[in-house]
């Protein structure tokens, strides 16, 4: 994966502590402690993931294992190897997982000064074929004087301090921003590190490719219905409509977007009144990493990041992605006022 001769590598780690002195000289290194451990849990379900693709794939899934156990499910493993990295860090004093109800609230002794939401593994129709899945997270710094509530990661998008996601795919990429603008690093699977490979990673202002899952077309609203028309049927006739693209994984749906530019779409409808993704462990990471690309995320209606989450796994009709697109997607909702 690294260019052979190339001995100066730039570690997802190097590069964080860099930027964590570049920018608060009195960084303590903390955050780059936890992710550390972000990493680990990613190297760690990378290989997972992996090995269960190859089980699935020659017809094994429900085996059982050496101790006549029922294999855990994919999700269920990556849910436990990121809660035991992250607290096991001593940096983390709330988690709120997808795959939990509650909220993990962190023993005395191993607490930190960070909260982090996560989804371990998203993407979970396209587990069992082999198709990329992938790993999102945000993090908060716990409000001033706590000691760790629910309240503290009941915030608005705009409050977090970093957020990410790691790609499960051809290859695992962690995409990464601290609020200094985004970085791509690729796991190299040799020497076990991420590897800057993406740096200072740009939207474009408009794209050419718009994702959504077209088959819930019959319960959009009229905005919807109108916008992506328009994306199909362009009233100029010296344009050519947009392409489609839809994996089914946010991840991958995003990583591309990010990289190509266009939109993604996750709509409310009228048989998903909120839309379907959650708004601390989906839509805010994905928000804050487009906005420092350059791009923009809305429900339609308000910034993402704006929105005030009331329960931890709330959810939130989004759309993201090239500036320029989402500002026409945002037309037709005002149109519809
Ligand atoms: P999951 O958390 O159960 O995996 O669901 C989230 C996934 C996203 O990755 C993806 O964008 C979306 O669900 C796809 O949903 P649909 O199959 O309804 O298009
Ligand atoms: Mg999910």
């Amino acid at each position: 994966m690294s260019n052979p001769h190339t001995t100066n590598l730039i570690t997802l780690t190097r590069h964080v502590f860099q930027e964590q002195v570049e920018h608060f000289k009195e960084a303590s290194g903390d955050l780059t402690l936890l992710l550390s451990a972000i990493q680990l849990g990613c190297k760690f379900v990378a290989s997972n993931v992996r090995k269960a693709s190859l089980i699935s794939m020659t017809g094994l899934a429900n085996s059982s294992n050496v101790q006549g156990e029922e294999q855990k499910k994919l999700d269920v493993i990556a849910n436990e190897i990121f809660v035991n990295a992250l607290r096991s860090s001593s940096k983390v004093s709330v988690m709120v997982s997808e795959e939990d109800e509650e909220a993990i609230f962190v023993e005395e002794g191993l607490r930190g000064k960070y909260c982090v939401v996560f989804d371990p593994l998203d993407g979970s129709s396209n587990i069992d074929c082999g198709v990329s899945i992938g790993t999102i997270f945000g993090i908060y710094k716990l409000n001033e004087g706590s000691t760790g509530k629910l309240s503290d990661v009941l915030r608005p998008g705009n409050e977090m301090v970093t957020a990410g996601y790691c790609t499960y795919g051809s290859c695992s990429t962690l995409v990464l921003s601290t609020g200094n603008g985004v970085n791509g690093y690729t796991l190299d699977t040799e020497i076990g590190e991420f590897i800057l490979t993406h740096p200072n990673i740009t939207i474009p202002p408009r794209g050419k490719i718009y994702a959504v899952n077209e088959g819930n077309s019959k319960y959009w609203d009229s905005a919807c219905t109108k916008y992506f028309h328009s994306l199909k049927f362009p009233q100029d006739p010296k344009k050519s409509p947009y392409s489609a693209r839809y994996v089914g994984s946010m991840v991958a749906d995003v990583h591309r977007t990010l990289l190509y530019g266009g939109i993604f779409c996750y709509p409310a409808d009228a048989k998903s009144k909120n839309g379907k993704l959650r708004i601390l462990y989906e839509c805010f990471p994905m928000a804050f990493l487009v906005e420092q690309a350059g791009g923009r995320a809305t429900t339609g209606r308000k910034r993402m990041l704006d929105v005030h989450p009331e329960t931890i796994h709330s959810r939130s009709p989004i759309f993201l992605g090239s500036r320029d697109d989402v500002t026409d997607l945002e037309a037709f909702y005002r149109s519809e006022e």
